[in-house]
């Protein structure tokens, strides 16, 4: 999907023109893939927009950081401060947020110690990650011959801009297979995630998704769905599952920022559920009751709006 450039890009505490927005090509993170990022969506509401767990987003970026031993050179809340203001002069009802830590130009080789931080923070209209098709109808997935990597090869937690070439790596070998997205094993064979999204099954009406130890990620859209569904009156487990449990599966769904809430129509060939791959009544609920709570339409979720122009 080709970036829609908007007006200006934050860096380091300034505004720069989208077309100025450059870093050197000897910068370290261009080289190690030493850097950090998010992803956060901005939606639009009654109040003007609303930047969806915006804080929680701000601090898992530091936790990465943290695990890479970077030192941040702006605090969690300069840098939502600096989200808002980076929309408000863009003036852009409902975007995709992309801050990012990276370590500049100065130094060269493996310790990035040394390195200047810098930081950035890019506002774009972004619309459904895996296609309007896939939200409504479901995705056709593959478990990829690349296995998540263990957490002793590379903290997994981090939003660290080298481990996604891991998953770039499952997600061009499922495209160039005819598939929509890649399910990553990890190494003792457990379902961790996708390539940029959690994992959901549903057997016998219970929601099961795998913890965080299987190499998946924390996140904050599979918390958000986790709440919604028990507030729904769903049991929701956290547990180990083999691909032979996402076969066997009545229905199955991913989440994430970019992804959103969306249902997998087969895993491997095999039809999800027993409706020939359409989306179940379990995901099409949870998808409906999570753009409610982003678009700020049901109360009992306010806290996990921040609205732009408050
Ligand atoms: N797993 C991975 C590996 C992942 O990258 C994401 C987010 C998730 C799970 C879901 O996390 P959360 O967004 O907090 O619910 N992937 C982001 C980047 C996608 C991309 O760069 O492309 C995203 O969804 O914004």
């Amino acid at each position: 999907m080709p970036i829609e450039a908007t007006r200006k890009i934050w860096m380091d505490g300034e505004f720069v023109d989208w077309d100025d927005a450059r870093i050197h090509v000897l910068s370290h993170t261009l080289h190690y893939g030493s850097g950090v990022f998010e992803g956060i969506r901005a939606y639009p509401t009654d109040r003007g927009p609303a930047v969806f767990r915006l804080r929680d987003h701000m601090r898992r970026l530091y936790q990465s950081a943290h695990l890479l031993m970077m030192d941040p050179p702006f605090s969690v809340d300069e840098l939502c401060e600096a989200t808002k203001e980076t929309i408000r002069v863009n003036e852009i009802e409902s975007c995709y947020i992309r801050p990012l830590i990276y370590l500049g130009y100065g130094e060269m080789g493996l310790n990035p110690l040394p390195c200047p931080h810098n930081i950035a923070i890019a506002v774009w209209p972004w619309g459904s990650y895996l296609g309007e098709e896939g939200l409504r109808r479901g995705v056709r997935t593959k478990v990829s011959s690349w296995r998540r990597m263990e957490p002793n090869v590379m903290p997994v937690a981090a939003k660290g801009t080298g481990i996604y070439v891991n998953s770039s790596l499952a997600k061009v070998e499922a495209l160039k297979g005819g598939y929509d997205e890649a399910i990553l094993l990890n190494t003792h064979g457990h379902v961790a995630e996708c390539t940029g999204e959690n994992l959901f099954i549903v057997r016998d009406g219970v929601i099961i998704t795998p913890p965080t130890s299987s190499g998946a990620l924390e996140g904050l859209t599979r918390h958000s769905i986790m709440t919604i569904a028990r507030d729904l009156g769903y049991e929701v487990v956290e547990a180990n599952l083999l691909r032979s449990d996402l076969y066997l599966a009545d229905e199955a769904f991913l989440t994430g920022t970019a992804a959103e809430l969306v249902p997998l129509r087969s895993v491997d060939d095999r039809n999800v559920g027993p409706r020939g791959g359409d989306p179940g009544p379990i995901a099409l609920e949870l998808q409906a009751a999570y753009f409610e709570a982003v678009h700020g339409r049901n109360p009992k979720y306010a806290d996990w709006l921040d609205y732009v122009n408050d």
